[in-house]
């Protein structure tokens, strides 16, 4: 299956794919310039992960990548007050893309990115903490939960 991530920069995206692909958390990081492909298996499920910078020059970048893809990972700081309106904006710009019309989204609970107006497609909300290790394995399940769902 095909997954993207998104969301603005800082997010934790990379750090995501890493703590999935290898169990590895770490506080310094490199941004992400452009995106990064990364192929990881989970189970019998092969997973190629598309990771997009999230820094305002990469944006525009965000619908091509999504296009086709059993699922979107929509990542939030929720510890950043700052940005979330930021983060609500970019979001809802993108999944008013036509071309992305259904993908289901991943992304953490936060009553301040209007998810219930967002009703045309799959749409589930975890609050993870790669530092922790919490919810990062029934983020997982959900999004494998996505590659039977008729798209591949
Ligand atoms: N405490 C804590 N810090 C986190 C968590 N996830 C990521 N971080 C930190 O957030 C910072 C940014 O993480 P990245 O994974 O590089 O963020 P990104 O969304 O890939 O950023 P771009 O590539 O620029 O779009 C790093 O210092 C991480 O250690 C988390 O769950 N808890
Ligand atoms: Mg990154």
């Amino acid at each position: 299956m095909e997954l993207t991530l998104v969301g603005l920069q800082h997010s934790g995206k990379t750090t995501f794919v890493n703590v999935i692909a290898s169990g590895h958390f770490s506080e310094d990081m490199i941004p992400t310039v452009g995106f990064n492909m990364r192929k990881i298996k989970k189970g019998n499920v092969n997973i190629k992960i598309w990771d997009i910078g999230g820094q305002p020059r990469f944006r525009s970048m965000w619908e091509r990548y999504c296009r086709g893809v059993n699922a979107i990972v929509y990542m939030v700081d929720a510890a950043d007050r700052e940005k979330v309106e930021a983060s609500r904006n970019e979001l809802h710009n993108l999944l008013d893309k036509p071309q992305l019309q259904g993908i289901p989204v991943s992304k953490p609970t936060l009553q301040k990115l209007n998810l219930a107006a967002i009703q045309d497609r799959e749409i589930c909300c975890y609050s993870i903490s790669c530092k922790e290790r919490d919810n990062i394995d029934i983020t997982l399940q959900w999004l494998i939960q996505q590659s039977k769902s008729g798209r591949s």
